[in-house]
């Protein structure tokens, strides 16, 4: 379910690099996940006794470790861009996609908790908007959103997009057409689809 773990798989599925996925919630997790996992949160990535939180950090591991296919251009400025945008992805769009899907379905349906529905208004009427704005115009009439080739920042800015259509809302495609079409394509590459198609059943999650 989470954004972020997804992010990590579609980056490895890319690869073809073999993994033993581990499901962890983060919420409620265990002593030992919080010694593994300082922020307490979900990617850790466990290869012996190396331990790597952080979706980002453990991506740029990945990409030293794999290099091929690649998942960052070559140029400097090209790779800083791809970076920044994984940056964006996990900050700002994420506040609206993931926060959604957290007001939405984590709270009521894991956490037990109420849905904070005024900010689910602001972040589907303000802070969305302002991110699919911003995001359009970087991509103009790219087929991705960095130096022609897919790269980590394709990731990082369509990961979150399922856990907004969990949450059920979506991109407006009246409004925002392009980054619509974007986000639909980078979903459909054939690494990707699967991972978009697998959803666990969140109510094995819950929180009693
Ligand atoms: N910057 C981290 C963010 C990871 C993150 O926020 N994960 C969420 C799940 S989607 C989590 O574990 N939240 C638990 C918490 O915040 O306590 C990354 O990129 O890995």
């Amino acid at each position: 379910m989470s954004p972020y773990v997804r992010k990590v798989r579609v980056a490895l599925a890319y690869k073809g690099v073999d993994f033993e996925d581990v499901e962890q919630t983060p919420f409620g997790a265990p002593a030992e996940f919080r010694e593994l996992s300082p922020l307490s949160k979900i990617p850790i990535w466990h290869e012996d006794d190396f331990v790597l939180p952080d979706s980002s950090v453990i991506l740029s591991y990945i990409e030293e470790r794999y290099p091929n296919p690649p998942l960052l251009p070559n140029d400097p400025q090209r790779r800083a861009r791809a970076l920044w945008f994984q940056e964006y992805g996990g900050t700002k769009l994420s506040e609206a996609t993931a926060g959604v899907f957290f007001e939405r379905v984590v709270k009521p349906k894991i956490l037990k908790l109420e849905t904070n529905t005024k900010l689910v208004d602001h972040l589907l009427l303000k802070t969305l908007p302002r991110a699919l704005d911003y995001l359009t115009k970087c991509l103009g009439n790219d087929d991705y959103m960095v130096a022609g080739m897919f790269t980590l920042a394709d990731i990082a800015l369509t990961t979150s997009f399922v856990n907004l259509k969990l949450a059920g809302a979506s991109i407006d495609t009246s409004r925002w057409p392009e980054y619509a079409a974007y986000v639909e394509r980078i979903h459909a590459l054939p690494f990707y689809a699967p991972i978009v198609a697998d959803v666990p059943d969140w109510t094995k999650f819950r929180k009693d």
